[in-house]
């Protein structure tokens, strides 16, 4: 079952089970299509050699029929059941501000991790991650460092892994050195010279099913002197995700590329999964707090237009960019696939506010967030009921 996602001939089958319309057949030639071309990329050297390198027609499915039960990092053990691992990555796991130092060299380890996990109860899929986490670990640095960046590909993945990093200058971002096989690692150094909030992901073809598998993440690059203090920062990232069966259909979930071409995903969510930013790490503040939201759009197909419900961004750095000045008052703001957001705001209201794309149909695939504010009600900005005398 671990395999067969990947392999051509198998989502052939499966979607020829399927289909039932000719919109569908369409959907299966454009995702043939879509496939075969992918296979030349990936033989002129996109991606190397190695065994799963052109992964939808090259492993044998004998590979796929004994291949063993793969578990989160930091989840259930190996043998028990995946459907309480998690991959979630929690908003308030980050690096703590560069501050004031002068540039260094920053040394970074990334490890591709290929695991079964909750996608939403009773609902697994098998991720593709960075470190066993959505998103990959935040990268933090300043302009004028180098970051000297291996990446490592653990020994049971079954894909080729990569990383394309758009704050780096260079071809592929770096994936044009960093295609890396099954047990495997390799390095690079680059030099970060623009500050901003950059997305990175993996850049292995078929890229997309990449992406949407999990393998996404954001690097930080700060200006010099660091960000003004600020007494919350979290690390939120939207994206797809692509399942053979509909929302909420239980048990384990197979990658559907007919989907992902169709750019109909089956679920969108924050931080790799339902729920994970509303029961399983609801963000929090206290009344009085300043916070910034490190938000960025993995993809791989659908603009976010994000939007905090009951609040106000003070300020936006719109795509993420930190040469220009923020934008300020701002009440929902694009943030296209690939590309990232800075916002930053004071909460003066205790209560639930919830993180959004404000194309709403989207929270019926699990897209939403808890920002739970703490504290003294504010009647002078909110309150029940008839205006009170002042
Ligand atoms: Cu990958």
């Amino acid at each position: 079952m671990r395999i067969t996602r990947n392999r051509f001939i198998d989502i052939t089958e499966t979607t020829m089970v399927r289909m039932k319309s000719r919109a569908e057949s369409f959907r299966l030639f454009a995702a043939t299509a879509l496939l075969l071309l992918c296979l030349p990329l990936a033989e002129a050297g996109v991606a190397p050699r190695a065994r799963s390198s052109i992964h939808h027609s090259a492993v044998p499915k004998a590979v796929a029929l004994t291949s063993k039960t793969r578990v989160a990092s930091g989840g259930a053990t190996a043998g028990s059941s995946t459907a309480d691992a998690s991959i979630v990555r929690s908003p308030d796991d980050l690096p703590p501000p560069v501050g004031a130092r002068a540039p260094k060299l920053v040394i970074v380890h990334l490890v591709t991790e290929e695991a079964e996990a909750r996608l939403a109860p009773g609902v697994t899929y098998t991720y593709w991650t960075f470190n066993g986490k959505v998103p990959g670990p935040m990268i933090r640095a300043r302009v004028g460092d180098r970051v000297q960046l291996t990446l490592a590909n653990a020994p049971d993945s079954l894909m080729v892994h990569s990383i394309d990093l758009h704050a780096v200058i260079g071809p592929g971002g770096g994936a044009a050195l960093l295609q890396v096989a099954p047990g495997e690692s390799k390095t690079i150094t680059f030099k970060v010279t623009r500050p901003g909030l950059f997305v990175y992901h993996c850049a292995t073809p078929m890229v997309a099913e990449h992406i949407a598998s999990g393998m996404f993440g954001m690097i930080l690059v700060e200006p010099p002197g660091g960000l003004p203090k600020v007494d919350h920062e979290f690390y939120v990232m939207q994206s797809e995700f692509y399942t053979s069966g509909g929302f909420g259909e239980g048990g384990h979930q197979q990658f559907d590329a007919a989907k992902l071409i169709a750019e109909q995903p089956t679920y969108m969510v924050f931080n790799g999964a339902v729920n994970a930013l509303k029961s399983d790490h609801p963000l929090e503040a206290n009344v009085g707090d300043t916070v910034r939201i490190f938000f960025g759009d993995g993809g791989p197909n659908l603009t976010s237009s994000f939007h905090i419900i009951g609040e106000i961004m003070d300020k936006a750095w719109a795509w993420g960019s930190l040469s220009n000045p923020p934008e300020r008052d701002i009440q929902t703001i694009s943030v296209p696939p690939g590309g990232a957001l800075i916002a930053q705001f004071k909460v003066h209201v205790p209560g639930r506010y919830i993180l959004v794309d404000h194309a709403l149909g989207r929270m019926t695939q699990g897209l939403a967030g808890y920002l739970e504010v703490r504290g003294t009600p504010a009647p002078a900005l909110y309150h029940a009921g008839p205006a009170l005398r002042r």
